[in-house]
C-alpha cells in the first residue's frame, strides 16, 4: 500500500497498550520481539500471545522477551504485515490477509466450504495446508509457528436477515480479502473492505450496515453495542496462523529459535482449551448483551456462491475440491 514510517506505524500505540517490559527485563534481553494483533485484552488470542511471551522468556532465561500489543495498537493487520519486513513488528495473528503474497491461502476463505471444526482441523494438518504454509514462508517471508481454531463467522446487523432478500445491497464490512468480496458480491450484498479497528465506529455512524465475524470477536470488540442481530450464517470456518517474520527468526541463535517454536506449540494448545471453554458460552453471553439470534435460511446463500471459484478463482478449483474431499 504505502511505506510506513516508524512514527506512523506506532502512531496508535497508547502508553497502556502493550504489555510493556520491566526495565530489568529489557536490559537482560538479547532479543525483544513485538507481537501485534487486532483483538482486545479479553480475547483468547491475546491470552495466547501473553502465554507465548511468558514461555519464550522462561525458556531462554530472559534472553528473548516479547511485548504484546493488542487492539491494533501497533498497527492494523495490514500495517503489521507490511511492517514486519521493516522490523516494526515481529509476530502477528493472520491468515487470508496474506493472499497478496500467497494466493492459494484464499481457498480457506470460501463460504460454506468447511463443514465443521473437525473438517477445518483435518485441513490444517493436511499436506495441502503444508503447501500453503510453504508458499507463505517463501513469498511473504512470514513463518506460521502455530494456529488458533476459530468459531464460524456470523453476519451481524441492525435488522434481522431472514432470507437472502434481506441482504441485497447490505453495506457489509469485510476484511481486505478478495474471496470475501467475491462471495458476498455473488450473494448480492455490497461488501466493503475495512480494517478491523475501524469497524465499530463505522457501524456506530451507519457508514456500514454490519459486519461478519466469529462470536469471539463480536463479543470482545463489543459489537453488541451497535448491532442487534446475530444471523446464524456460519458462512466461513477457519483457523488463523500465528506468524513470525522469517528473516528475524532465522537471524536468532538456534537455541532461541527452538524456544520460539516450543513456546508457539504450547501457546497453541493453551489457547485451544481457552477457545473451547469460551466458545461454548458465547451464544448466551451475546444474548445477555441483548443480541437476538436469527435462523437465516441458508440454501440460497450456498447456491449463490457455487460459481465463484470456477468463475473468479479457477486457479483454486483443485484446492477447493481437495478440501471438500477431506
Ligand atoms: O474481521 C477481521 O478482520 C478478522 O476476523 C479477519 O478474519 C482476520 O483478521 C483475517 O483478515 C486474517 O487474515
Amino acid at each position: 500500500m504505502f511505506p510506513l514510517t516508524r512514527r506512523q506505524f506506532g502512531g496508535l500505540a497508547g502508553a497502556a497498550a502493550a504489555t510493556t517490559l520491566l526495565p530489568h527485563q529489557r536490559a537482560r534481553a538479547e532479543e525483544v520481539l513485538r507481537f501485534s494483533h487486532i483483538a482486545n485484552e479479553d480475547n483468547t488470542w491475546h491470552l495466547g500471545a501473553l502465554e507465548f511471551a511468558r514461555l519464550v522468556e522462561e525458556k531462554t532465561n530472559g534472553e528473548v522477551v516479547c511485548e504484546v500489543y493488542p487492539n491494533s495498537s501497533l498497527g492494523t493487520e495490514r500495517e503489521t504485515l507490511e511492517g514486519i519486513p521493516l522490523g516494526l513488528a515481529d509476530l502477528t495473528i493472520t491468515s487470508d490477509s496474506m493472499a497478496q503474497w500467497a494466493p492459494s491461502i484464499l481457498a480457506m476463505s470460501h463460504c460454506f466450504l468447511f463443514r465443521d471444526s473437525d473438517h477445518v482441523l483435518r485441513f490444517m494438518e493436511s499436506e495441502l495446508a503444508d503447501q500453503i504454509k510453504q508458499e507463505v514462508i517463501s513469498q511473504a517471508r512470514l513463518r506460521p509457528i502455530g494456529y488458533f481454531l476459530r468459531g464460524p463467522r456470523y453476519l451481524t446487523s441492525k435488522r434481522p436477515i431472514n432470507t437472502i432478500d434481506d441482504v441485497q445491497g447490505f453495506k457489509l464490512r469485510v476484511p481486505n480479502v478478495p474471496m470475501f468480496i467475491d462471495d458476498w458480491s455473488a450473494i448480492g450484498a455490497n461488501p466493503t473492505p475495512m480494517a478491523f479497528a475501524e469497524v465499530f465506529g463505522a457501524m456506530q455512524q451507519g457508514v456500514i450496515d454490519g459486519q461478519e465475524n466469529p462470536f469471539a470477536l463480536i463479543d470482545s470488540a463489543k459489537f453488541y453495542e451497535v448491532q442487534d442481530y446475530v444471523n446464524l450464517t456460519a458462512h466461513v470456518r477457519q483457523a488463523i496462523y500465528v506468524v513470525i517474520g522469517d528473516d528475524r527468526l532465522q537471524a536468532m541463535r538456534p537455541e532461541h529459535q527452538d524456544a520460539v517454536m516450543e513456546a508457539a506449540a504450547e501457546m497453541q494448545a493453551y489457547e485451544r482449551d481457552l477457545f473451547w471453554a469460551k466458545e461454548t458460552e458465547l451464544e448466551e453471553v451475546l444474548k445477555g448483551h441483548g443480541m437476538e439470534f436469527i435462523e437465516t435460511e441458508l440454501g440460497p446463500f450456498v447456491e449463490a456462491v457455487q460459481n465463484v471459484i470456477p468463475e473468479k478463482h479457477p486457479e483454486l478449483v483443485e484446492a477447493v475440491e481437495a478440501i471438500q474431499a477431506m
